[in-house]
């Protein structure tokens, strides 16, 4: 073989070995979206929770409340939570998982996260004095 003939033998390997390593590697990366991306982790699903939001007055006194008193999930998991303001000024609150969002009157809003801590928290409202009028909620992740 003279050098031309080993040079186009070279990079005919190279490209070769190249093309190889590079389906072997999964190919493509980057250029498209993995089709996992977003998603909650493996075994984790998407839950999802809707309530209202409501001011009321019971035998002259004030209350206020979310029409669920508890939700439950599984650690990892997706969690939407649909919430409609009925009557009031609320918003809806889980400290321990940075979940603060106004909640407009008559209008759905959706609050969504990923339960990845377990144990018990609390979901309430943090206008002036809601919380102690009653609205507010268990939100319990399981392990
Ligand atoms: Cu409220």
């Amino acid at each position: 073989m003279d050098t031309k003939t080993i040079a186009i033998v070279a990079i005919v390997l190279f490209i070769a070995v190249g093309a190889g390593a590079y389906v072997f590697m999964g190919g493509n990366k980057g250029g498209q979206a993995r089709p996992d991306a977003g998603s909650p982790k493996p075994g984790g699903e998407a839950k999802e929770f809707s309530m209202t939001s409501y001011y009321e007055m019971v035998d002259g006194k004030p209350k206020t409340a979310f029409s669920l008193k508890e939700m439950q999930v599984k650690k990892g998991d997706r969690v939407r939570v649909k919430i409609t303001n009925t009557k009031g000024a609320h918003d809806f609150v889980i400290d321990e998982y940075n979940v603060r969002i106004e909640t407009p009157l008559n209008q759905e809003v959706v609050a969504e996260f990923v339960a990845d801590k377990a144990g018990d928290f609390i979901y309430y409202c943090s206008k002036p004095n809601h919380r102690e009028w009653g609205q507010w909620g268990t939100l319990r992740v399981t392990g």
